[in-house]
């Protein structure tokens, strides 16, 4: 049954009073459903799956590059299933653009109540989202940001110029304790747009103009472990003998850059050749943080489901939403000589986050 109007003025109550919550690294969620008693949620989920009358979702997701995405889908599809009572119908958009658009503009013709997006990209969204707009269809944005466009309730994500600006002050403190004085590096970016690849890229590059580092180049893998095999390869011939540090943009990418560097004979890890730093915290990589072959691997959370789905029924119960939720995201090290670091976040704030040593990747990893 379509919610239309119940939705229709729920959007316009929101418009008046959203309220954005902190922006640090460390905020965990706040003020949304997701904080409220689970039960309160889940009885609600169950109300509407007794009813019989399906919530209608659409979700137009990136596509399935890493383990992260895996996860992430996974993440959607149990908090939106028919037993919680929800009709999901989800597009993968293969890292398609414009296969994304035309999703989404599907959902809106196969009048759901629901759109959620993870978009591929951070720009070229406002035409689309204004279009939701005028079908009266509430649209919720996962992981990466809309940056062209705030025609949308609600975001659950990360801060990712702090992922950037952690990894980059992580590296200056590692690098004095272990006094390493001349930082050659080499960075092995995500899927170039998406607000992921640009905040951990800016983030990270503020440290290293700040510090005087060499970034000796900067290319595109994808977020896929064969993209960070590929362009690891090209630097191992281009810079052969020249760098003392690669920055990969998730664990995907790490994976294949160390297929690259092993092939080419340069040794990574904990006192080798080249310091190995990451993004995402997946299983595996924490396992190759505890085997010290990754220095250092910071979290990007990508259980984001359950948080969404906590937000379709505070909208559905008539209740405001938070415009932005963060994830809380901890820092994985290979080594106990640094407690903590202490940065100034994009928000301005100087944070300072306790370092998390991987002991048993079994047990600390999220996913
Ligand atoms: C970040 C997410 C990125 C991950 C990659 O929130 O969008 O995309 O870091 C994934 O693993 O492919």
């Amino acid at each position: 049954m379509k919610k239309r109007l119940v939705a229709g003025m729920l959007v316009s109550l929101m418009a008046a009073s959203m309220v954005a919550c902190g922006s640090s690294s460390d905020t965990a969620t706040t003020d949304t459903a997701a904080d409220a008693g689970a039960d309160t949620q889940t009885e609600a989920a169950e109300d509407t799956a007794a009813s019989g009358d399906l919530i209608t979702v659409g979700f137009a997701q990136v596509g399935h590059e890493s383990d992260w995405r895996t996860a992430s889908t996974n993440s959607v599809q149990a908090a939106f299933s028919e037993e919680n009572g929800y009709d999901l119908q989800f597009v993968d958009c293969d890292n398609d653009s414009a296969k994304q658009i035309e999703a989404v503009r599907q959902f809106i013709q196969d009048d759901v109540d629901y759109i959620v997006i993870d978009p591929i990209v951070s720009t070229g969204w406002d035409t689309v989202l204004t279009e939701c707009e005028d079908a009266g269809i509430p649209v919720i944005v996962i992981d990466r940001t809309i940056d062209d466009s705030d025609k949308y309730v609600s975001w659950v994500g990360s801060e990712f110029m702090n992922e950037g600006l952690a990894a980059g002050t992580w590296l200056k403190d590692y690098a004095a304790a272990k006094g390493i004085t001349d930082l050659n590096i080499l960075v092995i970016e995500g899927s170039n747009g998406s607000s992921a690849q640009i905040g951990r890229t800016d983030g990270f590059k503020k440290i290293a103009d700040a510090e005087g580092w060499t970034i000796l180049d900067s290319q595109d893998g994808d977020f896929t472990q064969d993209g960070g095999q590929q362009v690891m390869e090209s630097y191992c011939k281009s810079y052969e003998g020249q760098f003392n540090v690669v920055v990969c943009q998730n664990d995907n990418e790490a994976f294949g850059a160390m297929d690259a560097m092993k092939a080419a004979g340069v040794s990574y890890g904990v006192d080798k050749d080249v310091i190995l730093i990451s993004f995402d915290a997946c299983k595996a990589g924490l396992e190759y943080v505890q085997s010290g072959d990754i220095n250092a691997d910071f979290m990007c959370y990508p259980l984001q489901g359950e948080y969404c789905a906590a937000i379709v029924q505070q909208l559905e119960a008539g209740e405001t939403v938070a415009k932005q939720t963060f994830m809380t995201e901890p820092w994985y090290v290979a080594e106990d000589i640094l407690e903590s670091i202490t940065y100034t976040n994009n928000a301005g704030e100087e944070v300072t986050e306790e370092l998390v040593v991987v002991t048993d990747a079994a047990s600390q990893a999220s996913y």
